[in-house]
């Protein structure tokens, strides 16, 4: 499948949580709850190569990666990062993250269902959050 198109988040489970196992504090977390709650998450990909812009009025991140191949960002509280997205089905990537510094353990998969969603998944230890989008 080809994830690209522009994405409205229609439920999320866990988000707060998740920045709670990042160490993010109440009031940051606050802040990021509400902007996290109307993401616009524009992707364009050609084969293995995709681009992701994920949009908030407080925090906007593009990555652009191979999948299989290394590549630099950052989690989503802002930690810098290593990251290696590859295949895990043919409709699911999955990216383990190595923090350059110590901190918890953080990864992300994004899988496209049979009916056209998206489903965005960031891991912190055991702390799963599950987003799912809709083309717009
Ligand atoms: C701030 C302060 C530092 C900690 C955090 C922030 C906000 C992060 C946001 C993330 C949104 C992520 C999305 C991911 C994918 O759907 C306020 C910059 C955590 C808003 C939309
Ligand atoms: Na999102």
């Amino acid at each position: 499948p080809n994830f690209s198109g522009t994405w409205e988040m229609k439920s999320s489970e866990n988000f707060e949580e998740l920045l709670k196992a990042l160490g993010v504090n109440v009031m940051l977390r606050k802040i990021a709850v509400k902007a996290a709650s109307k993401p616009l998450v524009e992707i364009e990909q050609d084969g293995e190569k995709l681009s992701i812009k994920t949009i908030t009025t407080v925090r906007t991140t593009h990555i652009t990666f191979t999948v299989g191949e290394e590549f630099n960002e950052t989690t989503v509280d802002g930690r810098a990062c290593t990251s290696f997205p590859r295949w895990e089905t043919n409709s699911k990537i999955s990216c383990e993250q190595t923090l350059q510094k110590e901190g918890p353990k953080t990864s992300w998969t994004r899988e496209i269902t049979s009916d056209g969603q998206m489903i965005l998944t960031m891991r912190a230890d055991d702390v799963i959050c599950t987003r799912l989008y809709e083309r717009q």
